[in-house]
């Protein structure tokens, strides 16, 4: 049996270099955060750091071959998407579009927008607009407006009934739902207009409650743990003299999910609330359709897209909002908190979709 450190920003990030290096069979004996030195401390982020015990003489033929199975899933998913696209392309070419949209739809393409989305964008504008008499700026000038039609106004916290209203954030794994969750209270916090509380439900791992109370104490915000539906309405009494409270919960694999699942149930019977679904931009697109499908059972919630800054495009964003229809509200563009976060624009987001032809 052998002992090894591993030190991230977050428990994902130690997580994440800890399986890479030693697998799912790795033995986790503790876990704790260090602070980091120096003057600045406020803000500075808190490092995790995780102690694993391993076998030696571990063998990782397991994992080169899900690694294989892996590549080999993701290049046959690639296939059957250019099959797709060069099927859907022959039934088209009945209606083709006049040259200038198609240049413009081929750049949407290329800036991530799903075919089918921009194809169906496309096709209903020139069903409805003669652009034959119309010149490049013109052509331009509509696309614009209708893109920013699609995209929507963004919605931000809604601050109007703050008589303890709850904002959940939840999503898949490492999308940076606490990061962000921390990120929003920070600002709250800097405006000083409000009395903020905090809860997490994630108590799968005890480091990820840690990650939180760093913040809480950071941001002198009290901290609930809460670990059945029990325990939010104790919180709710505890937290009574809260206008927001901001309720963390644990990253779950999408396909696991159920409506039945207590941080949902909990959910579900709150009144006064928002649940914020926290999505990666750097997520395929097929993954966040089928991230989105398992999260159909919540009849309202608002959409913040997370890692932009390691995004190559922006059409996950335009993609989500036409298969969900929901509010987008904030985008975060780094690991700083509070600073890297900002309400949706939806000018730039339209902007670098169309680029410059
Ligand atoms: N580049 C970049 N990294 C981010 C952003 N937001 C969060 N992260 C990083 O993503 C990692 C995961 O963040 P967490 O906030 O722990 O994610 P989570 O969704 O709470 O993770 P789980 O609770 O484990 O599901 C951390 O390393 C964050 O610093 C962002 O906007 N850009
Ligand atoms: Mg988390």
């Amino acid at each position: 049996m052998r002992i090894k450190k591993y030190v991230g920003y977050t428990t994902h990030e130690a997580m994440n270099k800890l399986k890479k290096e030693l697998g799912s069979e790795a033995v986790i004996l503790s876990t704790r955060t260090i602070k980091q030195k120096g003057l600045l401390g406020f803000f500075k982020k808190p490092m995790v750091e995780i102690t694993a015990a391993y076998e030696n003489s571990r063998s990782n033929k397991g994992d080169l071959y899900d690694e294989r199975l892996n590549r080999i899933s993701y290049e046959l998913n690639v296939l059957k998407d250019m099959v797709q696209k060069i099927s859907s392309e022959v039934k088209d070419n009945g209606s083709k579009l006049p040259e200038q949209l198609e240049k413009y739809k081929h750049k949407l393409i290329e800036n991530g927008v799903d075919y089918s989305i921009a194809n169906s964008i496309f096709k209903r504008l020139n069903e409805q607009v003669n652009f034959e008499d119309k010149d490049n700026i013109k052509i331009k000038t509509i696309l614009r407006e209708t893109l920013l039609e699609y995209v929507g106004l963004a919605e931000p916290l809604n601050t109007d009934d703050l008589n303890q209203k709850l904002v959940f954030f939840i999503g898949p794994t490492g999308v940076g739902k606490t990061t962000t969750l921390a990120k929003i209270a920070g600002k709250l916090v800097m405006e000083g207009k409000y009395n903020i509380g905090l809860i997490t439900s994630d108590t799968y791992r005890i480091a990820a409650i840690e990650q939180l109370r760093v913040y809480s104490d950071i941001l002198q915000l009290p901290l609930k743990i809460i670990y059945n539906e029990e325990d939010m309405y104790k919180a709710l009494v505890n937290l009574n003299d809260k206008d927001i409270i901001l309720v963390d919960t644990a990253g779950r694999n999408h396909k696991e999910i159920q409506e039945g699942d207590e941080i949902f149930k909990a959910m579900n019977s709150i009144k006064n609330k928002e649940v914020f679904l926290v999505l990666s931009c750097t997520t395929e697109y097929k993954i966040l359709q089928s991230i989105i499908k398992q999260y159909n059972f919540i009849p309202d919630y608002k959409i913040i897209f997370t890692k932009v800054d390691e995004c190559e495009n922006l059409g996950n964003i335009l993609n989500v909002k036409m298969l969900t229809n929901k509010p987008l509200s904030y985008i975060t563009t780094g690991q700083n908190v509070p600073d890297d976060i900002e309400l949706i624009n939806r000018e730039k987001i339209v902007n670098s979709l169309l680029g410059e032809i």
